[in-house]
């Protein structure tokens, strides 16, 4: 047999916030095939703005989840019309955002089970949902249930020694509590809460897939150290929950082989193995190969994330989160999020440098280290980190007195370094201090702006070939997954990083630069602290 008959394929799925995309890659670790769902545009009928529904009250935010179901076999019918060989997927792993949940209603597994490739999986499932808009990382509507379940538990500290985190309003716990207190009806009805990485398999293999224990993470359910749920948590949340969200797993275990209807449709074969998905910072990590601690990755996206290598758990109730690690089941990783990210980049863009990248950047290239002790908070969404809910842009002077407005160079390099000083702050709160840094996400490839960073943390950016490190990294977590189930025990990530592309250096810092950014770290702080105590 020739090796092209031979060869075998992997494929990642990544259930973004905009988008659902495939990376298919050979055993060589190299992409074959990209492809995707973009949901405003291919499917505008949901009538969705950046892949989301946004309520009136600023806080609240959905998807419908029958919009994710459709966007898959749109993406399969994609991947067909290209010719792509699925038969040859050997297996399939994938990504989703995180924290959002998808509520599905006594019946649906019997649904599941028995899926028909005569009709469409939307026909089959559209009435599948006890609550039909899912919750999603971006939701900050559930204050209340935070206060309520941190009261419950013992306070911040506690719930973050537990779960990795303290009471966060995204994180999927809270959202239950929120449901289960004003949607009785819609509660009682559920048959499983699924994560939104743990729906998509669900689909693939016409039965409930398990939540990974990395994503589990996210929820501030799960025990972090014996990767179960916590029954102090889940006690304060809702009934009957553990058997709603049946057991975490491990992410690099298998969910089950693929469904008839994928086999029959779409010409999968029937041995493809559905490997545990996880969420899209975890597979973040597995893409870009974070794997010592200092290894640290900044994604600019619609959420900037900045996360790394932990080997000891030291959750803060102040700030960041940690997850389990999930390619290296005894480690964990740190993660710190902004909501302010890609959008409020635009919106300075737009407001400062008339919609212009290329004017965005010849004023960060007008502008030096430091902006002269000007410093600009930008909280266009309700943020994260720190946790400021009150919407609006902050600019202080270098004597730190509250000014209107910027002139347009001052303001485009106070979003960008303000950004970068936050993250680094934050981050090295939760034990990680950089030696280097992988950007990734779209912001990436702007130059100008991993140039700010290299100085900001004073260590080289690098930059992957391919900016969505989601869904590679869920694509290198399909052979992972594959090649671990062969050999029937957990085979060390790094073994299967050997062919992997190198990354290229971007950018590199400067010395001085570096300085003045350490000495403004120490304003930076005293400012972001007045802000907190104003907005709350
Ligand atoms: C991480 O905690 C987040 O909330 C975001 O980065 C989402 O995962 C984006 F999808």
């Amino acid at each position: 047999m020739s090796n092209k008959k031979r060869a075998k394929y992997f494929l990642g799925l990544d259930s973004s916030t905009q988008s659902l995309k495939a990376t298919i890659i050979d055993s060589h670790l190299k992409v074959v095939n990209e492809c995707s769902v973009n949901f405003d545009s291919d499917l505008p009928k949901y009538k969705t703005t950046g892949g989301v529904h946004r309520g009136k009250d600023g806080l609240t935010v959905t998807a419908p989840a029958i919009m994710w179901v459709e966007a898959l076999d749109l993406l399969f019918q994609k991947l067909r019309k290209q010719k792509v060989p699925l038969g040859k997927v050997a297996a399939i792993a994938g990504s989703g955002q995180q924290h959002g949940s998808v509520w599905l209603k006594k019946g649906t597994l019997k649904i599941l089970k028995s899926l028909t490739p005569s009709r469409t999986l939307k026909e089959q499932l559209k009435n599948g949902f006890s609550v039909e808009d899912s919750p999603i990382w971006m939701d900050s509507s559930t204050t209340k249930q935070c206060a309520q379940r941190e009261k419950a538990m013992g306070g911040p500290q506690a719930v973050a020694d537990i779960t990795g985190s303290r009471a966060y309003e995204r994180f999927t716990g809270n959202q239950i509590a929120k449901i289960y207190q004003k949607n009785r009806i819609g509660y009682n009805l559920t048959e499983r809460i699924a994560l939104v990485s743990s729906f998509i398999p669900t689909l693939l293999i016409g039965d409930y897939a398990p939540i990974d224990v990395s994503d589990g993470s996210g929820m501030n359910l799960m025990d972090i150290r014996s990767r179960k749920w916590s029954k102090k948590a889940l006690d304060c949340t809702a009934p009957g929950l553990s058997t709603k969200l049946g057991k975490p797993e491990l992410s690099h275990k298998v969910a089950g082989k693929i469904h008839l209807y994928f086999v029959e449709k779409y010409g999968f074969n029937t041995d493809c193995l559905i490997i545990v998905f996880s969420g899209d910072n975890p597979n973040s990590l597995a893409g870009l190969h974070l794997q010592r601690p200092g290894d640290i990755a900044v994604s600019l996206g619609t959420s900037d994330t900045v996360f790394g290598f932990l080997s000891k758990p030291v959750p803060s109730a102040s700030e960041g989160h940690i997850f389990v690690n999930p390619v290296d089941p005894k480690a964990y990783m740190a993660l710190v999020c902004y909501k302010n990210g890609s959008l409020t980049r635009e919106y300075v863009r737009n407001g400062s440098a008339s919609g212009s990248w290329e004017k965005f950047n010849s004023y960060l290239r007008q502008g030096k280290a430091g902006n002269d002790g000007n410093i600009g908070f930008y909280v266009k969404e309700p943020e994260i980190t720190p946790p400021i809910l009150t919407t609006g842009i902050s600019r202080y002077d270098s004597i730190g007195r509250r000014v209107k407005s910027f002139p347009p160079a001052t303001e485009v390099r106070a979003v960008i370094e303000g950004q970068f000083l936050s993250m680094r702050l934050h981050g090295e709160n939760i034990g990680l201090k950089a030696r280097n840094i992988l950007a990734t996400g779209g912001a990436s490839a702007n130059k100008e702006i991993l140039k700010i960073m290299a100085n900001v943390f004073g260590v080289p950016v690098y930059i992957a070939k391919q900016t969505s490190s989601a869904s590679l990294g869920a694509a290198y977590r399909a052979l992972h997954g594959w090649i671990c189930s062969r050999s029937g025990k957990f085979v060390p990530y790094a073994r299967i990083l050997s062919s992997a592309p190198p990354f290229k250096k971007a950018a590199v810092p400067d010395k001085k630069a570096f300085a003045v950014y350490t000495s403004m770290l120490k304003k930076y702080a005293v400012l972001e602290n007045k802000m907190m105590v104003q907005s709350a």
